[in-house]
């Protein structure tokens, strides 16, 4: 979910200092992409052709012969529903390559599509460039084709191999998605992997098996309630936030006919969305492009009811116009005050003082108004702090709790019971060090939402 952006920095102005820095914090492009939300995934390859999710890696590449490839299909349905970044599959576990490696004959240059000449991953990368969206790819460490998995430094060897050419030859590269399925008692020299990575593309983020972004855990596209960025790695507390992958189709990352009845409902989606990104994770929607080399047609006139229900969901923002208060401000210093949450940008914020852990945020609307959402986001370039809040109405005597929550994160929605009220708080009640909160939004659901 989008706030707007405003540029100046009213900390920056500020002769009171800001909170230090609670670490870990995120590192700039972990920062970037958690200001994404919002991502596609795309399982495109040799199983498209046979209604498989797995394949054993002896499938014919002649049965790789989309019909219609539109690789700018793909990545305009992505932008057009508000997608920021993309992973493509570049080889699944079957390793059959969707471009023309020079390391395996099992590729695409074997397939009659485009004479052998084609290369989805050129396409896709193109794409993205052209119209502003991250390009990610999936190489799958565990590849059922090739003769080199069985020798751990040979493989090793073979796996970089085609990193290099993906991380060379298509321009900007912002995720790598190292699955692990499939290869429970393989050993994978994963330190050589992230070196190569960070020396070819220094702002790539390494996902999964990976130092930069984590599993959520499930491929439901659920998120916990409880979520901290900051997990124990090695004895150490390093930053490292979650991405929920989901397939639209239920249970299927790859296309399979006669599947429509599959596509998620909108109920779903819309559960899914607060849920992931609602709990402040990162959501990865696998759409699977069909025989065609096209995203099915249901799949993106569901996509697109999604994005239309979300869109008028956020659209007016209650708290825009509202007075606001708190009960502590850093250094009593406006350019820290609760009205720094109606800018909606990235940069200011509302912090209390050092040592304050407790802390309310009130919006007076002035005039009774009717809602049933709240959007909260920590400031997280200063690592995140809350543990414990709750959201509280006032009915004219009193003010009663609306909401429990624990952790705020990156984005915290709550979905409330529909409720009329002229004022509204946001209680934090446990935190790790003072508070800082960059937006505030209080919002009425669509009525498409059920
Ligand atoms: C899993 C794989 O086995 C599935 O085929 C799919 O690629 C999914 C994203 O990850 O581990």
């Amino acid at each position: 979910m989008q706030f707007m952006v405003s540029v100046v920095c009213a900390a920056c102005l500020s002769a009171v200092n800001p909170p230090e820095p609670l670490l870990p914090i995120p590192t700039p492009q972990q920062l970037a992409w958690q200001n994404m939300e919002f991502g596609m995934f795309f399982h495109f390859g040799i199983n498209t052709f046979h209604n498989l999710e797995w394949s054993d890696g002896k499938k014919d590449p002649k049965t790789f012969n989309p019909t219609e490839f539109d690789a700018r299909q793909w990545i305009q349905t992505a932008k057009d529903v508000g997608a920021k970044y993309i992973v493509v599959t570049a080889k699944h576990h079957d390793g059959f390559a969707t471009y023309p490696t020079a390391h395996s004959k099992y590729s695409l240059k074997a397939s009659p599509w485009r004479e052998g000449k084609g290369d989805v991953i050129r396409e896709v990368s193109d794409a993205c460039n052209g119209l502003g969206v991250m390009f990610g790819f999936y190489l799958s460490p565990w590849d059922r084709h090739e003769p080199a998995y069985a020798s751990s430094p040979a493989y090793d060897q073979h796996f970089k191999n085609m990193l290099r050419e993906l991380l060379t030859n298509y321009g900007p590269v912002g995720e790598v998605w190292f699955d692990g399925a499939g290869s429970q008692g393989h050993q994978y020299d994963w330190d050589s992997y992230y070196r190569l990575i960070r020396e070819l593309q220094p702002n790539a983020l390494i996902a999964i098996c990976g130092p930069d972004i984590r599993w959520v855990g499930n491929e439901d596209g659920l998120a916990p309630d409880t979520l901290w960025n900051i997990q124990e790695r090695g004895g150490n507390q390093v930053w490292h936030p979650a991405e929920c992958d989901v397939p639209i189709r239920e249970g299927q990352w790859f296309f399979h006919t006669k599947s429509e009845k599959k596509v998620r409902s909108l109920q779903n989606l819309l559960d899914i969305f607060y849920r992931s990104i609602g709990h402040g994770a990162t959501l990865l929607l696998n759409v699977s492009p069909d025989r065609r080399g096209l995203l099915p047609d249901a799949d993106v006139a569901r996509l697109k009811e999604w994005n239309s229900v979300i869109s008028e969901t956020f659209r007016d923002n209650l708290a825009q116009d509202a007075r606001m208060s708190a009960s502590n401000v850093r250094g009593n210093d406006p350019a820290y005050g609760p009205e720094q949450t109606q800018k909606g940008s990235l940069t200011n914020y509302w912090a209390t003082d050092d040592g304050v852990t407790q802390a309310w945020l009130e919006l007076d609307f002035g005039a009774p108004k009717t809602f049933d959402r709240i959007v909260i986001k920590e400031h997280i370039a200063l690592g995140q702090r809350v543990e414990t809040h709750h959201i509280e109405a006032w009915d004219g005597q009193q003010w009663n709790t609306l909401a429990e929550g624990t952790t705020i994160g990156h984005l915290r929605i709550h979905r409330l019971p529909e409720i009329t009220a002229a004022k509204l708080r946001l209680n934090i009640t446990q935190a790790k060090a003072c508070p800082v909160i960059q937006n505030i939004g209080v919002y009425k659901a669509s009525a498409r939402e059920q």
